[in-house]
């Protein structure tokens, strides 16, 4: 399957006395917001993620830190250390993600076009092989 893994977003980051970023739909987010939800104050080393989505897509943005993303589509990985508030990456379903590398200032923002339903996780790799390649 060739498709590309990492798909950037930039938003418009204003100067003014420090930096405003905005997101909205539909010029910058592909998809209505129904949640978002932030990570922050992750112990160095752990890895977070480890599984994919069903139906929910997401944009990941690193508003503070960095962290390095990792994207697999069952046939491919690739990756992105997301660095800069206004440029995030967006996680579409049915691909493996993982977070690693977490600063101790990072903080992680997350734009979902789904309400949390544990049911849409599928957080078993076997299974993720299964169900794209069906
Ligand atoms: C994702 C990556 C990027 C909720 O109750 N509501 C929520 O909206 C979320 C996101 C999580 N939770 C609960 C579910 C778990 O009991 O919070 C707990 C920790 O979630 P999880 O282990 O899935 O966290 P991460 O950091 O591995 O993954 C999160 C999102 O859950 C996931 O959708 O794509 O960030």
């Amino acid at each position: 399957m060739k498709r590309k893994l990492v798909k950037l977003i930039e938003l418009p980051k204003i100067s003014t006395d420090g930096f405003l970023c905005f997101a909205q739909y539909p010029d910058h987010i592909p998809f209505p917001i129904k949640r978002i939800y932030y990570i922050g104050n992750v112990s160095g080393g752990v890895v977070r993620g480890a599984h994919t989505h069903k139906k929910n897509e997401q944009v990941l943005f690193c508003i503070q830190g960095s962290v390095k993303i990792v994207l697999d589509d069952g046939y491919k990985k690739d990756s992105v250390l997301l660095k800069n508030p206004n440029v995030g990456v967006l996680l579409e379903p049915k691909v493996w993600h993982e977070m690693h590398n977490f600063k101790k200032d990072t903080i992680l923002l997350v734009l979902a076009s789904r309400k949390h339903e544990e049911e849409d996780y599928v957080r078993s790799y076997e299974e993720f092989l299964k169900i794209i390649k069906k």
